[in-house]
C-alpha cells in the first residue's frame, strides 16, 4: 500500500501549514528538510527530533526527507569530498536513529530545478511553470536566478538557495572538468560510501531525476532516462539505492515512456512524485493540474504501473497550479496539491478495488 504525503518546507519557510495537510484526506504523512543547514554539513539529533515532534502534534508523520542535499565537492569528486561523505554519514546515522527511513536528494550540476516561467497564466486564469527551451538558451546562467527570483513570491526556491547562487560563476568553474561519466563516477564512490550506513538503518536512497531530463547550460546531467537510471541501481546493486520516481521530471522529455521506466524499477522506486505536464513541442511544456486529461501524460497508466510494482513506498503530488488566488511559493500551493492528493488516492482505490 502506497502512503500519500505531501511535502512540506516547515515553518516560516512554508505558505502552508501542518494543520491544513491533516485535513486533506489520506495525507498520513509529510516530506520536509532542515532548510537553514546548509549542503555539507551534518544534521544534529536536536533539530531532527524538534521536527518530528512539530510534525508529530499534527498527527502526522515524517515519512521520508526531501533533501539532504549533496556538496558540490562530492559531485565534483574533489579531494575535500571525504570530509562532506562523512559529515552526509553523521546526518544519515542521526535520521536512522530517529526512524527516518528515506532520503531523496539530487545529483545535479549547479541548478537544480529550471523554469523559464515561474507564473505562466492559463485561459483559465490559474498560473503555471513553464518550461520553454528557447528562452533558457537566452538567459545568461548568471542572470537565471534574478529571473525566477522577482517571481517567486517572495519565497525561497527550494534549490535555489541566495548563498550558493551568488557563486555561479565559481561554480561553473569548479565543474569544468567534469563530464557525465565522471559524474557517474562520483555518484558510485559517494553511494559506495554510504550504503553501510544505509543498510544499518534501513535507509533508502531516493536519487531524485533531473529536470528537465536534459543537459542544461552545457552542464552535464545523468538521471535522464531509463538506460541512465537502471546504470545506476546496477553500478550499486543495493536495494537501499534507488530512485524518487518523478513523473513531471522524466516527462519533461516525452521520448522518456514512464510506465515502462516504473515497470523496469521494481523493487527500487522509494518516493514517487506525480504530476502532469503539458507538451506543446520538444523543450516546451507547461506545467499543468494532475488530472490526465489536463496534461499529456497518461495518470491512470503511472499509477497501474506503480501498482503492478508492488511499490509502498511514499507518493507525493508535485507542483500543482496556482489557484483560487493563493498566494505560495511557486508550484507548492495547498489547494492544486491537495486536489491532486485526492485525485491520485481516487485512481489508486479504483486501481486496487478492480484488481480484486
Ligand atoms: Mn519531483
Amino acid at each position: 500500500m502506497m502512503e500519500m504525503t505531501l511535502r512540506w518546507f516547515g515553518k516560516g519557510v512554508d505558505s502552508v501549514t501542518l494543520e491544513q495537510i491533516r485535513q486533506i484526506p489520506g495525507v498520513k504523512g509529510v516530506i520536509t528538510t532542515l532548510y537553514d543547514i546548509p549542503a555539507g554539513e551534518a544534521w544534529t539529533k536536536e533539530r531532527v527530533q524538534a521536527v518530528k515532534k512539530e510534525v508529530e502534534a499534527y498527527g502526522l508523520e515524517v515519512s521520508g526527507i526531501e533533501s539532504v542535499n549533496i556538496h558540490d565537492a562530492i559531485k565534483i569528486g574533489s579531494p575535500e569530498r571525504d570530509k562532506y561523505i562523512e559529515n552526509y554519514i553523521k546526518t544519515l546515522e542521526v535520521l536512522g536513529e530517529e526512524g527516518i527511513q528515506l532520503v531523496c536528494y539530487n545529483f545535479m550540476p549547479v541548478f537544480d530545478w529550471t523554469r523559464s516561467d515561474l507564473a505562466k497564466v492559463r485561459e483559465d486564469g490559474s498560473t503555471v511553470l513553464s518550461y520553454d527551451q528557447e528562452i533558457i538558451d537566452q538567459i545568461d546562467p548568471d542572470k537565471m536566478f534574478e529571473k525566477l527570483d522577482s517571481k517567486s513570491n517572495g519565497f525561497v526556491l527550494p534549490g535555489w538557495e541566495p548563498e550558493r547562487m551568488s557563486q555561479i560563476k565559481k561554480l561553473f568553474e569548479m565543474y569544468k572538468d567534469v563530464d557525465e561519466e565522471k559524474l557517474f563516477e562520483n555518484l558510485k564512490y559517494f553511494l559506495e560510501a554510504i550504503m553501510p550506513t544505509c543498510e544499518k538503518y534501513g535507509i533508502k536512497m531516493a536519487i531524485h531525476p533531473d529536470d528537465p531530463a536534459w543537459p542544461v547550460f552545457g552542464l552535464p546531467r545523468i538521471m535522464l532516462n531509463k538506460e541512465n537510471i537502471l546504470r545506476l541501481t546496477t553500478m550499486v546493486d543495493h536495494p537501499c539505492n534507488g530512485v524518487t520516481l518523478c513523473t513531471g521530471s522524466l516527462g519533461s522529455n516525452p521520448d522518456n515512456n514512464i510506465p515502462d521506466i516504473i515497470r523496469s524499477l521494481k523493487g527500487r522506486i522509494h518516493f514517487a512524485h506525480v504530476r502532469n505536464l503539458r507538451h506543446f513541442s520538444k523543450g516546451k511544456f507547461d506545467e499543468a493540474a494532475h488530472l490526465s486529461s489536463d496534461g499529456s501524460l497518461d495518470m491512470f497508466a503511472i499509477m497501474k504501473a506503480l501498482y503492478d510494482i508492488e511499490f509502498d513506498g511514499p507518493v507525493r503530488p508535485d507542483h500543482g497550479r496556482a489557484i483560487w488566488g493563493e498566494i505560495s511559493m511557486p508550484g507548492y500551493g495547498l489547494y492544486d496539491r491537495a486536489l491532486g492528493a485526492t485525485y491520485l488516492n481516487g485512481l489508486w482505490e479504483a486501481i486496487e478495488k478492480a484488481s480484486r
